[in-house]
């Protein structure tokens, strides 16, 4: 049973930030769960139409009509009101109020999917590395569509990595959207498993990464990334004015702050790339020696 009023306990509170991640079970309702899966169940059918990656639409390298394999659904909150209404959820906004603090904006989301059996892995990354802020008051909240677990390639992150160093994402001078230090060691990872409905929790600079989906069952996980209103991102693109204005487009709690609060805090900057990369998946597909085992199938770009 789920209540009205949701907050974490001081223990929660104390073990995000000493360890960087939390899963909070019984977060959605078994009707908003089976709303997000009946509205993506009819993406999977739409990119049945599809036969190259776009603007909406992110697809494993064997897709085809007859055996549709979407493995991303890109801004899914502007692609349907049932996943706007997550980006909203008021639980999930007083979770995220409660470690990050009051007034929030979203700066990215998306709903990666690990078909049954085909699931494309996540390499070892930091967000912080992607869109570093001039504080670390960013986390990204995962709505977990289906049970989430190691058999069907649910998160993994290691606990406590959010306090240590940020680790180079660029292989021969590239940003590729991969760990590539070679003294890097996934050592003490632990998966966050969690029941359909729950939510997974985990700090900007936090290690994580995912793998292949071995189950035959899905794995659909909504991603929405939070950051406090005060941090303001190191790159944008773009004049003042309108960068002001695509803020306030993004806020979801409070008012624009203009005041940036700036930490003292490691940062890399993420160029150059790719122009314009399609998605995580295609970036990551550079890395030389990766550490999280992926299929020659899942290669192709
Ligand atoms: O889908 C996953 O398992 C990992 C997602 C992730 O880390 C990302 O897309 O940045």
């Amino acid at each position: 049973m789920i209540t009205e009023e949701y907050t974490l306990t001081e223990k929660q509170i104390e073990f995000y930030h000493k360890k960087g991640y939390l899963g909070v079970e019984n977060v959605l309702s078994d009707k908003e769960v089976n709303d997000l899966r009946q509205v993506t169940s009819e993406f999977i059918e739409k990119s049945r139409n599809v036969t190259e990656s776009d603007d909406v639409f992110d697809l494993e390298p064997e897709h085809s009509q007859d055996n549709p394999q979407l493995r991303r659904i890109k801004n899914p909150f502007k692609q349907h009101p049932v996943y706007k209404a997550s980006l909203h959820h008021e639980r999930i906004l007083t979770i995220v109020s409660q470690l990050i603090g009051y007034g929030l904006r979203c700066n990215g989301h998306k709903l990666n999917l690990k078909l049954d059996k085909l699931g494309s892995p996540v390499q070892w990354h930091q967000d912080w590395a992607f869109y570093p802020h001039t504080n670390d008051d960013l986390l990204a909240v995962g709505v977990a569509i289906d049970d989430m677990n190691t058999e069907n390639g649910c998160l993994m992150v290691i606990p406590g990595s959010h306090k240590g160093k940020i680790y180079s994402h660029h292989q021969n001078g590239k940003f590729i959207g991969a760990i590539t230090d070679s003294e890097f060691k996934p050592e003490g990872a632990v998966p966050i498993e969690l029941k359909a409905g729950g939510i997974s929790i985990h700090h900007v600079r936090m290690l994580h990464g995912s793998a292949i989906n071995t189950s035959d069952k899905p794995r659909r996980l909504l991603l929405a990334q939070y950051c406090a209103l005060d941090a303001w991102p190191l790159i944008q693109l773009g004049k003042a004015n309108d960068v002001l204005e695509q803020f306030k487009g993004e806020i979801v709690q409070g008012d624009i702050n203009i005041e940036p609060r700036l930490t003292e805090i490691p940062v890399r900057i993420p160029a150059p790339g790719e122009d314009k990369p399609s998605s995580i998946y295609s970036q990551q597909l550079e890395l030389e020696n990766p550490s999280i085992e992926i299929k020659d199938s899942q290669r192709v770009n």
